[in-house]
């Protein structure tokens, strides 16, 4: 409830979740959070998570206020760690340093803290509140959340279609639907994920890279730092069939590459940046959900996939599908055109998977839509 939260409140909230954002292309597995430190009305800390293994948000606000953290009010876009992981506990350095007050976003999900970082304040006596700005500090952290609460990644599922839906041509022909702007957009979706997914077909079909281009993004994406030399998004290619050569155009880039299937393979032939997954059917559950089970498992927070009609619809159909981000192009390509997505299962309207519409941005000529599943 945000009404016991003041407007200055709102205003150091809403810088700590600024903070937050500059970590968005590097923290994975790692949630983004940002913080700050005020006394006397005055920001005197300020901190944000840029990569696991290094400083929590809380320790780099705390470092620049030094002395003036005594008696100080933080604001964090999550709940304070109490946990000794690979750095240690943040409430304790707050507690140590002398701040009197936390304000969290929100609670940390994470089984290791889930209140346990408020609880410590509270038996050192720092006031507490938390869930100012909830709803912000929960968009910039769907991979993390999504996994700590489901152990599922939260799966972003792309498609680039013409006006009537098509996403090629009968001959498969589909370079390219939508223009350049967007096209340097989905770099920027790429660059944000933890992997990229897709399948063999995709990559037979398409010999696609699966990189980001690094040199594409807005220059506010690309910050000050090296992003290319920080993280890459692992490309996860779902090839049960194993149909996956190392000739193709994937292996010309060493980022990781993850081959998927359900027996083991020999790679000798494929560079040493690609690994082979091998991923069981669980019981009570099917293929897709088994392995993104697997993938969460293996610390992979978000999934942006770029595939054709038979993957999104068997996303779509078994509940893996998180959101759905359409570009749409503004062609026509006729009925003997190629679909967005197979549901061979579907036959009545009644049965159509209902969408909500979050968002939507015009890019050049293209416009792209932001939906989420209506129920999960
Ligand atoms: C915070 N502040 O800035 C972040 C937090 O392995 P470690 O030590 O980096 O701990 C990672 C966990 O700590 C992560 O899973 C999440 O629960 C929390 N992240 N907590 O107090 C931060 N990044
Ligand atoms: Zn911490």
């Amino acid at each position: 409830m945000s009404s016991q939260f003041s407007e200055q409140d709102h205003y150091f909230m809403q810088t700590a979740l600024d903070l937050a954002e500059k970590g968005r292309f590097t923290t994975t597995p790692n949630p983004s959070v940002g913080c700050v430190l005020v006394k006397n009305g005055q920001i005197v800390g300020r901190g944000f998570h840029f990569k696991a293994g290094e400083l929590h948000a809380e320790v780099m606000a705390l470092r620049e206020a030094g002395e003036n953290a005594r008696g100080a009010t933080a604001y964090v876009t999550l709940e304070p760690c109490s946990h000794y992981g690979r750095t240690p506990p943040c409430a304790k350095g707050l507690i140590a340093a002398g701040v009197t007050k936390v304000i969290a976003a929100m609670q940390d999900p994470n089984p290791a803290v889930a209140g346990n970082g408020l609880k410590m304040l509270a038996e050192a006596g720092v006031e507490s509140a938390v869930g100012l700005l909830q709803e912000k500090a929960e968009s910039l952290n769907q991979g993390f959340l999504k996994r700590m609460r489901c152990g599922l990644p939260f799966v972003r599922l792309k498609m680039a279609m013409s006006l009537d839906g098509k996403t090629a041509m009968e001959n498969g022909e589909s370079q390219w639907i939508t223009g350049e702007a967007a096209r340097r957009d989905v770099q920027g979706e790429r660059a944000k994920a933890s992997a990229i997914l897709s399948t063999a077909q995709t990559v037979l079909a398409d010999d696609p890279l699966l990189t980001v281009r690094w040199t594409q993004l807005p220059a506010s994406v690309q910050q000050n730092y090296p992003l290319e030399n920080l993280r890459r998004p692992i490309r996860i290619i779902l090839d049960r069939r194993q149909l996956v050569r190392p000739e193709h155009k994937l292996f010309q880039e060493s980022s990781e590459v993850w081959l998927v299937g359900d027996r083991e393979r020999d790679l000798s032939a494929f560079p040493a940046f690609c690994r082979a997954i091998c991923v069981q059917t669980e019981a009570g559950k099917t293929y897709l959900q088994s392995m993104m089970a697997e993938l969460a498992k293996r610390q992979i927070n978000s999934i942006w996939v770029e595939a054709g009609k038979n993957l999104a619809g068997a996303l779509i159909e078994e509940g893996l599908a998180d959101e759905l981000i359409l570009y749409i192009a503004p062609k026509l390509l006729g009925d003997k055109a190629r679909g967005l997505c197979d549901l061979p299962h579907l036959t009545r309207l009644a049965d159509a998977p209902l969408w909500k519409f979050h968002r939507f941005c015009q890019i050049d000529t293209d416009i792209k839509m932001i939906y989420h599943p209506l129920k999960h």
